[in-house]
């Protein structure tokens, strides 16, 4: 630290010079956050200082925080649903099978996630101390549900479904996973952590959420899809009795009990989760996501005329994308400026349409995309 304090200026300048080096996110199309909606900014900063690791203190901001987790289970099939806004999907998924393993009585407790599990559940393995075995996928990388039954034993404590997984943006069958979850009085544990922003306001249906008896939790992430600011993951149960698994005491706050995996957390999330999500309300999110599918339907016709195709038809805004000399036309569209990702297996090109992509810009990576396809085909 230098010893006498710059001026604000100074600090000012030494930040913008900082930001510069950040990306901006015109051509990011490898990120599942984007930038958040402006009023959720402005409701950030207004409650910069508050802190639901104490809400005592800050009763105003704990019910804002209440109501976003009610406007999230209604959302996600249960307006009784429990919960809170956490630091993000990892924070989610650790918790959700915290309680699970906290529950069962198991030694060596297993859980079943599908192969395309966030590497938020590698973690998990490593912090709770649970086995996670990963299930095969189908050929539309879904998971496969014979090996999910496989794999399944006497210390298996849980199932795992993604709706909305990180590469593929697929949807687990989340009902067979129910009817084995139930059958074998297993918790179900849904990562929607991208998709809990997105299916709902899809064209097609799909029973993902608590509307699927035998779902015990679901991770949804308003930093994501939600158009939150970072950090507002969401974590949601189906029953309140999953909280008390927990729950620590916390004698000298002004409450008794903390159920949050983070102590100090920011109360800024949960006013501008609450706040985005008020302003755009069902129609909002219904239109934004539109916008984006639409975009993902162009881009897909777009690449096809070049003769490429996605792995599988996209169901929301991630496309994976088959492409020979993938690393060399990464490499290539890199050089233009455009920021793509990878699928693990198979390797494919992935990339997630956000709000923060626009038509224009979207049309220019499609002729950029069909320039460096060319250029590496030479
Ligand atoms: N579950 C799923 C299905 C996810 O896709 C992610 C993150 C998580 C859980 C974990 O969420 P947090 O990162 O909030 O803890 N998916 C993206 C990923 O890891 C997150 C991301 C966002 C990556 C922006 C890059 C980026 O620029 O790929």
């Amino acid at each position: 630290m230098n010893k006498k304090g710059l001026s604000e200026k100074e600090v000012l300048n030494l930040l913008n010079k900082a930001m510069q080096k950040d990306t901006s996110y015109e051509k990011v199309l490898s990120a599942m956050c984007t930038r958040p909606h402006p009023i959720a900014v402005k409701a950030h900063m207004q409650f910069i200082a508050s802190n639901m690791g104490d809400f005592g203190l800050f009763s105003g901001t704990r019910e804002l925080e209440s109501k976003v987790i009610k406007m999230m289970g209604n959302l996600l099939g249960d307006p009784n649903a429990c919960g809170y806004i956490t630091t993000g999907g990892t924070e989610s998924n650790i918790q959700a099978l915290r309680t699970a393993r906290n529950q069962s009585k198991k030694k060596h407790p297993n859980v079943i996630v599908p192969a395309s599990a966030h590497f938020s559940f590698d973690k998990i393995a490593d912090l709770l101390g649970i086995e996670i075995r990963k299930a095969s996928l189908d050929s539309e990388f879904k998971v496969d549900m014979d090996s999910v039954n496989a794999l399944l034993d006497d210390n298996t404590i849980a199932l795992v479904g993604i709706a909305g997984s990180t590469e593929f943006g697929q949807v687990d069958p989340i009902d067979s996973l129910a009817e084995i979850a139930l059958s074998n009085n297993l918790f179900l544990h849904v990562d929607a952590a991208f998709g809990g922003f997105v299916i709902p306001f899809l064209d097609k249906k799909y029973d993902f959420d608590f509307s699927v008896e035998g779902v015990t939790s679901i991770t949804a992430d308003p930093h994501k899809m939600g158009l939150s600011t970072i950090p507002a993951g969401g974590l949601l149960f189906r029953e309140e009795a999953c909280l008390l698994p927990l729950e620590i005491d916390t004698p000298y706050l002004t409450i008794r009990k903390q159920h949050s995996l983070a102590g100090t957390r920011s109360g800024a999330a949960a006013a501008a989760a609450y706040a985005v999500m008020t302003h755009l309300g069902m129609e909002g999110y219904r239109k934004l996501v539109h916008s984006c599918m639409k975009m993902t339907h162009r881009l897909v016709e777009g690449v096809r005329e070049f003769g490429i195709e996605p792995l599988i038809e996209p169901v929301m805004n991630i496309v994976a994308l088959d492409v020979p000399d993938l690393e060399e036309v990464r490499k290539e569209l890199r050089q233009k400026g455009w920021i793509t990702s990878i699928t693990r297996t198979p390797r494919a090109m992935r990339l997630i349409i956000m709000p923060h992509m626009s038509e224009a810009a979207l049309l220019m990576f499609i002729s950029d995309f069909g320039e460096c396809l060319r250029n590496t085909k030479k």
